[in-house]
């Protein structure tokens, strides 16, 4: 215990986004007096942003959630009792109970969101012992298509680490780290000093893309085009790694084949980019080597135009030579020094003597399925033994599946859901649908975990207060994501009645057949996957340097070969072949676009891009936090002034935007910075400080961009991702509608 009146500082990592910045938590007493970067931490390096710097007003936010409440009212009509921890646990696993006896455990299904802590990890250890394949995380949320493009095509994802003075050449494809991964953008500017080029594809003049060398603002979802039309000039004027292709690469001829009809000025033609831009991007990339080609969130959102464009990415990393190099595309490992395998318990739920069942969705998706996943594992078995230490991004379902999955019990029917730190109805598409699907009588159980009280936490049956990470031990583990792990002390205790996720999915399990899976404590937990280091969570946690950073290893295939069924890099993969798919990049069109649905396109005159990250914002959240909402105190609709001056429309004016789905109003930002025929409106808004009672749900309908994104899987791309951006959409003044 600390002594009272003392000042102490713990060292974690914050947790308001993704990034993991290592910082330090001056406590008195129990209370958080400041945080601030801590300099040593590699990760962040000292860095802190605008929502650290609110972390106090998060955590003792009045509108958090306390106490474990139940709905006495009808769903979504706001009316709770306060209940006591145990008696929710025990409701809840009764009726979890239930329904594995009635309908099987694949009638449960879990929803989660970006990466935030334990709770990530212990709902797919919960799952995979329950038995469920429908669990819906990080994969499908960030992107799934170029985990699985990469897997298929050298067996591991790679890293796009910057080697700020190694790496010679940049290209931020689909992605905006000035506004999503500051300390990554540092590391842009910082390789830049040092000479390297910049090549940004976006169809935005981003902050990022400010910075560009070349930057090729393409028409949205035609990325694949892009990239063939790259690969063509690449190949046809000599300019890949000759060597790496002759000794590692099976396929290229027939990709050399496919990429013959994608010249240039035919690209021009699909995506907008001036031929001479492509040939000098395709030249710049080739010749200044090592290159990184990141991965970039916009390029899974695209529908069925994503598949051709991570193939390409793919091939593109692979031919001219950075794949595993150092400064360029380095191939993930299997986490170093962890029990993960054993303590995530894949195995037991690929060969669940109780699932009878694969996801909601594998027939339609089978890369992103259980089975698909085996094979995976069948592939990858002589490089890595163990599996693959990022599972979780592969087998997880659609959501429009798991809507109709509730809604009309097909293909089968589930029957209760547990969102935990997810706002699913605002972050994916079609929230009508999800609507339908959580407010259905059909669904018989709804748990929410979460901070505050959310659109999505507004319609369950039981609502539970989550701890926070100033409240929790952290073990920063980037699944297949980075390799190194940190150490972070629980800064204060949990205030009121919040509960650690851990905690929560423990209590589920020892009430579910898993007693003796579950030890009592996070720390605990930890510890067991730290054995193979031989060190407890507490004496890691206490280090001078509460972190491991595993020695760098390159060119690793040269030992092992790569994680594929042939030991080399399959440009065509054979998985694809084996489960049904085009083996080739073929370019195909988004599903709605201009040339696709001509008609569509006459009535809905814009391509619709939406949700990109905003600086203050993380998805949904944070929208109650006064001094980040005074920064985008509204949500915003990105026009072209030659577009505005059209449809009479001005800086500040509300305007609303429709699709085939429905509309919703946004504010107008009229700007240069996007292309007269291209909308970008703002993500995932709600209005906290409005009424949460249904229909309303604070707000959810007037301007959440996913109350009118498509969610028809025939819009999706190959492994069932959203089609976020790359759709249609009409603009007009209030007055005109
Ligand atoms: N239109 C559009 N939609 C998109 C995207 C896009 O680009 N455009 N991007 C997609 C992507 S990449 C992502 S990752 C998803 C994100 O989708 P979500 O993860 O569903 O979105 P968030 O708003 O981050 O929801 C997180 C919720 O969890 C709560 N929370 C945070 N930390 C914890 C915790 O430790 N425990 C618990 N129990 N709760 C916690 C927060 O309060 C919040 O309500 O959105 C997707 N949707
Ligand atoms: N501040 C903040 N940071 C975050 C998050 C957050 O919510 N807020 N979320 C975190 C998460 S979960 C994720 S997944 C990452 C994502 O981070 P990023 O991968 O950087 O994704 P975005 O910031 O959405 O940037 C997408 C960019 O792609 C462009 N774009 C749109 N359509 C297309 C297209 O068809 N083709 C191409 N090439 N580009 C297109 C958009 O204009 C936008 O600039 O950010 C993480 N960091
Ligand atoms: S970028 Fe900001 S919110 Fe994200 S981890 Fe770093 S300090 Fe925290
Ligand atoms: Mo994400």
């Amino acid at each position: 215990m600390a002594e009272s009146g003392k000042v102490e500082i713990k060292r974690t990592s914050c947790y308001l986004c993704s990034r993991q910045c290592g910082v330090r938590v001056h406590v008195q007493d129990q209370k958080v007096l400041k945080v601030e970067g801590d300099l040593k931490n590699p990760v962040g390096k000292g860095f802190t942003c605008e929502r650290a710097r609110a972390a106090i007003d998060f955590h003792e936010h009045p509108k958090r959630l306390n106490y474990p409440l139940k709905r006495v009212g009808e769903r979504g009509e706001d009316r709770w009792e306060r209940i006591a921890w145990k008696q929710a646990m025990d409701e809840i696993a009764q009726k979890l109970k239930e329904t594995r006896d009635r309908y099987g455990p694949e009638a449960l299904a879990v929803l989660g969101g970006a990466v935030h802590g334990p709770g990530d990890w212990a709902a797919w250890r919960f799952t995979n012992l329950f038995g469920t394949p429908n669990i819906f995380y990080q994969g499908k949320n960030c992107g799934e298509a170029e985990f699985l493009m990469e897997c298929a095509v050298y067996g591991y994802q790679t890293y796009h680490s910057i080697d700020t003075s190694r790496t010679k050449c940049m290209v931020v494809w689909g992605g905006n780290p000035a506004a999503s991964n500051i300390p990554y953008f540092k590391s842009i500017i910082e390789a830049k000093k040092n000479g390297a080029k910049l090549i940004v594809v976006d169809p935005r003049l981003t902050e990022t893309a400010e910075r560009a060398d070349i930057w090729l603002q393409l028409r949205p979802g035609t990325d694949g085009a892009l990239a063939l039309g790259m690969l063509n000039i690449i190949i046809n004027e000599q300019l890949y790694d000759k060597r790496f292709v002759d000794n590692w690469c099976l396929g290229f001829n027939r990709v050399k084949e496919t990429v013959q009809q994608y010249p240039p000025e035919k690209v021009e033609g699909i995506t907008w980019v001036p031929k001479d831009d492509i040939a000098s991007a395709a030249r710049a990339y080739a010749t200044h080597r090592p290159a990184v080609l990141t991965m970039g969130v916009a390029t899974c959102h695209i529908g069925t135009g994503a598949k051709s464009a991570v193939q390409a990415k793919a091939i593109l990393r692979a031919i001219t030579g950075n794949l595993d190099i150092q400064g360029g595309d380095v191939l993930g490992r299997e986490p170093q020094k962890l029990a993960w395998l054993e303590n995530l318990y894949w195995d037991s739920l690929v060969d669940s003597p109780q699932r009878k069942r694969d996801n909601v969705s594998a027939d339609k998706f089978p890369i992103a399925s259980v089975n698909g996943y085996k094979l995976f594992r069948k592939a990858m078995k002589k490089v890595y033994p163990r599996g693959y230490g990022a599972a979780m991004f592969m087998l997880v379902p659609n959501s429009t599946y798991i809507w109709s999955a509730i809604a009309e019990g097909k293909p089968y029917p589930v029957k209760a859901i547990i969102t935990e730190g997810g706002n699913p109805l605002c972050s994916l598409s079609n929230a009508k649908n999800a609507f339908k699907a959580l407010m259905s009588k059909n669904l018989e159980l709804h748990v929410a975990m979460d901070f505050f009280m959310t659109p999505t936490s507004q319609l369950a049956d039981y609502v539970l207060p989550a701890a926070d990470w100033l409240e929790r031990p952290n073990l920063c583990v980037r699944w297949g994501m980075q390799e190194h792990y940190v150490a972070g002390e629980q800064s204060v205790a949990p205030m009121y009645e919040r509960k650690n996720d851990y905690q929560f999915w423990r209590e589920l399990g020892i009430r579910l057949d898993q007693r003796y899976s579950w030890p009592e404590t996070l720390e605990e937990m930890y510890n067991q996957f730290l054995k193979p280091w031989g060190k407890t969570f507490g004496e890691f946690v206490k280090m001078e340097e509460p972190w491991y950073f595993p020695p760098p290893a390159y060119k690793k295939y040269e030992r092992q070969g790569f994680a594929t069924f042939s030991g080399k890099v399959e440009l065509a993969p054979s998985i694809l072949e084996k489960l049904g798919y085009d083996p080739l990049p073929t370019y195909v069109e988004p599903a709605r676009s201009p040339m696709s649905t001509p008609e569509l396109a006459k009535e809905y005159p814009f391509i619709l891009i939406s949700g990109s990250r905003v600086r203050p914002y993380v998805h949904s959240c944070y929208r109650e936090e006064e001094k980040l909402r005074a920064r985008n105190p509204d949500p915003l609709v990105q026009i072209h002034p030659d577009t505005a001056r059209q449809l009479g429309v001005n800086s500040g004016d509300w305007v609303t935007i429709e699709t085939p789905e429905g509309k919703i109003r946004q504010k107008a930002e009229v700007t240069e910075r996007i292309h007269p025929k291209v909308v970008h409106v703002d993500g995932y808004w709600w209005f906290p400080e409005q009424s949460g009672k249904t229909p309303h749900l604070f707000g959810l309908w007037e301007s959440n961009a996913n109350a009118i994104n498509p969610d028809d899987p025939e819009l999706c791309d190959y492994a069932g991702d959203l089609p976020f951006r790359a759709t249609l959409c009409k603009v007009y003044t209030a007055e005109h509608g």
